[in-house]
């Protein structure tokens, strides 16, 4: 019941709910020009059109080196229509690294909360980081420096960084079975495993995947993101049951770790 959880937001959930396209929430979208932002290099907000549901979580990502914030495009709209404001960024340059892609992440929810025209539409109590490779790794390197984040999601991480004892974000973190850029044996999952065991963590290899798969719509991705982020940035349990018991292996998940039941 809604009075139960006051962050609780849209439908109850079922599995095609949360492998759907689009979610309950038409979606509008804003675009940040790098010239009216400071430490990062602006980019798109995608939220949901209606006020009537009250205030929403909000999210930054991250895309990895090189890339530009069109590599992670499709998470916008995803996750926004499932009632979430979600920023995807631009770097200040693409060849930042890991910590500088966690504090622009940082300065980017900083904007949203502070200073964006859909400032009063985000509960800054409750926001989280997602990010692909180098942007993964930064999504670790938020976490580790704003203990307050509800959820951090990392995609096919990339960080040189294996020891992340400081971590109190709930994270989940997805590896790709046929990374060869940042492979899962000395990425993602020396990056779980370098999480506190105390923590509620997840690890999820997608299988028949690459380092690139996060980079185009993928129901696998988006299905255990959106309960990730329910579950811890909006408290939402009714999105427990897709992450306890773990997913077992399957055509589309290779293998999966984490504590269950969850305990925050
Ligand atoms: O963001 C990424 O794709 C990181 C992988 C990478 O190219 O690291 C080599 C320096
Ligand atoms: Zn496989």
């Amino acid at each position: 019941h809604a009075a139960d959880n006051p962050y609780q937001r849209g439908p109850a959930p079922t599995d095609s709910s949360i492998e759907a396209l689009r979610g309950p929430y038409a979606v509008s979208e804003i675009s940040v020009s790098s010239l009216s932002v400071t430490g990062f290099g602006g980019g798109t907000v995608y939220y949901p059109t209606s006020t009537a549901d009250g205030t929403f979580g909000a999210i930054a990502v991250s895309p990895g080196f090189t890339a530009y914030q069109s590599s992670i495009a499709w998470l916008g709209p995803r996750l926004a229509s499932q009632g979430f404001v979600v920023f995807t960024i631009d770097t200040n340059t693409t060849l930042d690294q890991p910590a500088s892609r966690g504090d622009q992440l940082l300065a980017a929810l900083d904007y949203l909360t502070g200073r964006s025209a859909v400032r009063s539409r985000i509960d800054s109590s409750r926001l989280g980081v997602m990010g692909h490779s180098m942007g993964g790794g930064g999504t670790l390197e938020a976490a580790k420096d704003r203990p307050s984040l509800r959820a951090a999601v990392p995609l096919t991480p990339w960080n040189l960084d294996k020891t992340w004892p400081e971590v109190r974000t709930p994270t989940l973190i997805f590896g790709a079975d046929g990374d060869t850029v940042a492979p899962v044996a000395t990425h993602a999952k020396p990056l779980y495993n370098g999480l506190p065991s105390s923590l509620d963590r997840a690890y999820l290899e997608l299988n028949n995947a690459t380092h690139f798969t996060p980079n185009s719509s993928n129901t696998t991705i988006a299905k255990y993101s959106i309960s990730w982020l329910k579950r811890f940035i909006d408290k939402d349990t009714r999105y427990e049951q897709f992450l306890c018991p773990l997913p077992r292996p399957s055509l589309t998940i290779e293998e999966s770790l984490g504590n269950c039941p969850h305990t925050s």
